[in-house]
């Protein structure tokens, strides 16, 4: 049985979407990243030095964390289902490329507008706003014109990359940030929401209460 340790609507959430898609048997276990004194969070600070969600156990022990590494994990348990591609191909290098884009880029540019409410001054608030704004733009702008003329990030299947977008992008809500000069991003987090499958695990995690969330899940960065 393979245990993931998640914190809801956080990252870890796109490997509550891959394992439901993958339909493999799997234990989703919900830690509040924010109650530092939480036995879960002790637990998973044990597992994980870095403290982060997703972190999956598997029954010999292993340890598995980063999005890069436990999403095709999970894919590659069930290849029929093509949600990351083969092993040993170009269609796959391409596929690792797009996600590391996710993991590395998307992500943490996201996140950092959320910085922006670090600070009480509403000038310096609107000063950092500005600047993380436009340090996430390029990558918003990229995966706007991927996404020209294909339903999802590798084409035309959906793939474990686009669950991982679609939690990633979502946090533009709690961020206050506008995707509205993003139209292929805006049809593509409708598409990808709209799938049962995601619609199920948002059911299963139950609602966010993302300007809390936001603004209280403690960071690494030190
Ligand atoms: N590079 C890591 C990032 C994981 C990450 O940032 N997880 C967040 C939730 S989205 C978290 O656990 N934040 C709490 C913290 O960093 O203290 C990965 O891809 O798994």
């Amino acid at each position: 049985m393979i245990t993931l340790y998640y914190h809801r609507g956080a990252c870890s959430t796109a490997n509550h979407f891959a394992l439901e898609e993958a339909g493999v048997e799997y234990d989703a276990i919900e830690v509040d990243l924010r109650s530092v004194e939480d036995p879960l969070t002790i637990k998973l600070r044990a597992l994980n030095p870095m403290a982060q969600t997703p972190t999956i156990v598997l029954d010999d022990g292993t340890v598995l964390t980063q999005n890069a590494a436990t999403l095709p994990f999970i894919a590659d348990l069930v290849p029929e289902k093509k949600l990351f591609p083969k092993r040993g191909t170009m269609e796959r290098v391409l596929a690792e490329g797009w996600l590391s884009f996710v993991a590395s880029d998307l992500h943490p540019r996201m996140v950092e507008v959320s910085w922006v409410w670090a600070v009480e001054d509403e000038q310096m608030q609107g000063q950092l706003r500005k600047f993380y704004e436009g340090r996430v733009a390029r990558p918003l702008q990229a995966l706007n014109d991927r996404l020209e003329g294909q339903d999802f990030i590798l084409g035309d299947r959906y793939s474990v990359i686009d669950g991982y977008a679609l939690i990633a992008l979502g946090w533009s809500v709690p961020c206050a940030l506008s995707l509205d000069a993003y139209p292929n991003i805006l049809a593509f987090m409708a598409r990808v929401e709209a799938r049962p499958v995601i619609r199920h695990v948002r059911q299963l995690e139950g609602d966010l209460d993302w300007v809390a969330d936001i603004k209280r899940i403690p960071r690494n960065e030190a």
